[in-house]
């Protein structure tokens, strides 16, 4: 081995490597060649090996041109280094690019349920007469839910109630927001005038007009020299908002909490009085029930009914919804199915 026969060696390696770093074309191809030329058991050191049998006054010469060698080697493999990470970025830069032009994806926006729609469009009216909403619980104590409502414990009205008990003694699902209004008195001074919207459960057959979970509003007023009067006129600006002019009538009722108490129909919302299958030819549509506050209801409420009177009303909002959406069956409330709630946008 001697002096020229090595640094050919050398130049020729640098030759190739350099070739081979130029036509690689992934960082990882690049740093195997790196490992190839320039590591411990790599090529260059494998040539260096060699320099031992040279005679002493070479050995320096051979030493400078490995040098240039090995920095050659380093050098291309910083340059395509260089390229190769340009040449990813690019490709990175291309395959995640964001139109920011594009317009954006539509988001589904849901809507009110008919049912506290309908709530809102109640309360909204009464609000108007400065009515404001009360929420009672709906678990309550028998008390409370039928005692106070002037319904001792074998009254024979707790019949038109058929009442869902639960494992407390003493309390149940309330039958009615009644209950809610008569907290409402308890603490509050009149004059009162109050709105309890909420569910109500009863122990019924689910039918197209009965289920055992459904909801009501119920609106109370308490003040001195409260009348028959102040009611009608006020359920007449409420019939008129909801349904249009149109006329209205009391009929005698019965509720044991009122006295006297009504029924406040309207004229007809389908067939506006002529008489058709929706109203059972009468030309009229019970919306709510009504009447003036028993004077022993006003008493369990804390209230001298020497001093004040009271009215009340109650209505099912279901049967409310019915009439202003045309809907048929109660059910479809409570069944979550999207065809049905979309077409309430
Ligand atoms: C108190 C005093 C009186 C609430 C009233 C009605 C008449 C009524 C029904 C209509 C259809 C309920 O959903 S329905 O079944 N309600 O007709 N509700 S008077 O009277 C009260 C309430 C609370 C302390």
């Amino acid at each position: 081995m001697d002096f020229e026969s090595l640094s050919a060696d050398l130049r020729s390696l640098q030759a190739r490597a350099l070739k081979e770093i130029a036509e690689v074309s992934d960082p990882a191809s690049l740093e195997a060649l790196q490992i190839q030329y320039l590591g411990k058991k790599g090529d260059l050191t494998a040539v260096l090996r060699g320099i031992g049998a040279l005679p002493a006054e070479d050995r320096p010469r051979v030493g400078a041109v490995a040098n240039e060698v090995g920095e050659a080697v380093k050098g291309a493999l910083a340059v395509r280094g260089a390229e190769l990470h340009a040449q990813v970025q690019a490709l990175r830069l291309a395959s995640e690019k964001v139109d920011v032009t594009l317009p954006g994806r539509p988001v589904g926006r849901g809507t009110l349920h008919p049912i506290p729609e309908t709530i809102a469009a109640i309360t909204e009216v009464f609000g108007q007469f400065g009515f404001v909403v009360y929420e009672g619980p709906e678990v309550e104590d028998d008390l409370t839910n039928f005692q106070m409502l002037n319904m001792p414990p074998d009254h024979p009205a707790r019949d038109l109630w058929d009442t869902l008990y639960v494992d407390i003694p003493g309390h149940l699902l309330r039958t009615h927001t009644s209950p809610g209004q008569m907290r409402v008195m308890q603490t509050t001074r009149p004059p009162i005038r109050a709105l309890l919207p909420g569910r109500c459960f009863r122990y019924e057959a689910v039918d197209a007009s009965h289920g055992f979970e459904f909801f009501q509003v119920e609106g109370l007023m308490v003040d001195e020299g409260t009348s028959m009067a102040d009611l009608k006129g006020l359920l007449d600006e409420f019939a008129h908002a909801l349904f249009g002019p149109r006329k209205t009538r009391f009929r005698p009722g019965y509720y044991p909490f009122t006295e006297p108490s009504v029924a406040f129909d309207v004229e007809c919302v389908v067939c506006g009085g002529v008489g058709c299958p929706a109203c059972s030819k009468s030309g009229w549509m019970t919306i709510l029930g009504a009447g003036m506050v028993h004077p022993v209801v006003l008493q369990y409420g804390g209230i001298d009914p020497e001093r004040y009177q009271g009215f009340a009303f109650g209505m099912g909002v279901e049967r409310i919804a019915n009439l202003r959406h045309a809907v048929p069956d109660l059910r479809y409330y409570l069944e979550n199915d999207l065809r049905f709630l979309d077409q309430f946008r």
